[in-house]
């Protein structure tokens, strides 16, 4: 009798999957590897049923002779831990995202002799909806609001990606590479200040205000399903802070960060260059206690930013500000520096966490840019949110269009460097 293996992580059960099953267990003793959640969150989308209830379905199919736990997307260490005579998978992992994987696993059964066989993938209308459904259901505040906790639970960092509009939100939705034999992609959407106000054309003081900033929120919402982080920049006025809370909360925004200023805001990255006064601590716990109070489940997080470190105030007043904001309530820490070096952030991280393991710390590396999100989670950060990336990416794009056109009286010249007309028409499905 041949040993076949099967990998699966559907939490939706549809007769496709029986069918494969079936045609898998024709070929010989069957082993389903069953992906944990955290692979699923990573290289697809969170699960609607948890890893295991997903063993519990599973093993009770007909055909299925053994589960075993499948740590990741990278089928490398299980294939050459178990060493099936057969892998089974549906036909459509030869395109897409999927197709390293493919070409991975094939690799790996050269090695010792094993058969990749691969049936046609089942894919209909009703199995569409399903899947339709599922990403409807994420995208409910009640579920959008807590995936980020249930994030912070499964994976070290979570990283988050800079969006403006519902375009730049999908992209922040969709993208996904293969990365280390793994499929990666973002955890979810940092709806910036800088970005949201750069985007309409103004500056970053705060001067975009709290309807248009929903509106953004609600753009991307509309089109995703992925958990929210809003730059709550200073948070306001106590009094208008706790209405916001309410606000941003019953949406389903999963997290607010509001930084320790007060006055006329300026972005940090300006450091001292630009008139801005941090406020005290008592200003900023009173803020975040009076935050806490207002929210009325446990899923939405306040997190507070301490700009001690942009605005050279040291490292002592850094910490005994984080100390301070998490025993008023806060749910996370994020420790912000416009140094090339990500020293003074390794020294925050490694003295906070002497004292305290779990709060999330945050970081934006936007100038400590080459540190790699391994080295992050190494000194124990939990978010690593890239701020800014797609608004900076898109305007130097844009700029060299109009420039071509303009240099050529004509924009023949410009085709070459934008999508074609077939791509954008199509980019937006009009049927979900
Ligand atoms: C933003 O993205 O607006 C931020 C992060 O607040 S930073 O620009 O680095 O201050
Ligand atoms: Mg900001």
């Amino acid at each position: 009798m041949k040993s076949v293996f099967l990998s699966m992580s559907t939490d939706i059960i549809h007769n496709g999957h029986i069918k494969i099953i079936s045609q898998a267990s024709a070929l010989g003793e069957l082993t389903i590897g069953v992906l944990t959640d955290e692979a699923v969150a990573k290289y697809k989308r969170y699960p609607l049923v948890h890893y295991e209830e997903r063993v519990e379905i599973i093993k009770n199919i007909s055909g299925v002779a053994h589960v075993v736990r499948q740590d990741s997307i990278d089928y490398e260490a299980i294939l050459m831990e178990r060493k099936p005579d057969i892998v089974v998978h549906g036909d459509d992992w030869k395109m897409g995202y999927q197709a390293p994987i493919r070409q991975k696993v094939i690799e790996v059964l050269q090695r010792y002799g094993g058969t990749l066989v691969e049936f046609p993938y089942t894919m209909n209308e009703s199995i569409a909806a399903l899947e339709g459904n599922a990403r409807h259901i994420l995208a409910m505040p009640e579920r959008r609001r807590k995936s980020l906790r249930e994030l912070l639970q499964l994976k070290k960092p979570v990283t988050i990606l800079e969006a403006h509009n519902g375009i730049t939100g999908l992209i922040v939705e969709n993208t996904k590479v293969e990365r280390g034999g793994e499929i990666v992609q973002f955890d979810g959407m940092w709806v910036s200040s800088l970005c949201d106000s750069t985007a309409k054309g103004k500056p970053d003081i705060e001067l975009v205000d709290n309807t248009s900033r929903l509106n953004t929120i609600e753009e991307i919402m509309e089109v995703t399903t992925k958990p929210i982080i809003l730059d709550g920049d200073t948070g306001g006025l106590v009094e208008h802070f706790v209405f916001f809370v309410k606000t941003l909360e019953r949406i389903g925004v999963s997290a607010v960060i509001i930084e320790d200023k007060k006055g006329l805001k300026k972005n940090s990255l300006f450091g001292t260059e630009a008139a801005q006064t941090q406020c005290s601590i008592e200003e900023m716990c009173e803020k975040i206690s009076a935050g806490k109070h207002a929210q009325t489940t446990h899923d939405f997080m306040i997190i507070a930013r301490i700009e001690s470190l942009i605005l050279e105030k040291g490292m002592e007043d850094a910490l005994l500000r984080a100390k301070a904001y998490v025993q008023a309530g806060a749910d996370g820490v994020m420790i912000h520096s416009r140094k090339k070096s990500p020293d003074e952030i390794f020294e925050f991280c490694k003295k906070f966490r002497e004292t305290d393991e779990n709060t999330p710390i945050v970081v934006v590396p936007t100038t400590f840019n080459s540190v790699t999100e391994n080295e992050f989670a190494l000194h124990g950060i939990s978010i690593v949110i890239y701020a800014n990336h797609l608004i900076r990416s898109a305007f130097p794009a844009m700029e060299a269009t109009a420039k071509s056109i303009l240099q050529n009286g004509r924009c023949k010249e410009a085709d070459e460097q934008v999508l074609p007309i077939k791509e954008i028409l199509t980019l937006i499905p009009e049927a979900k």
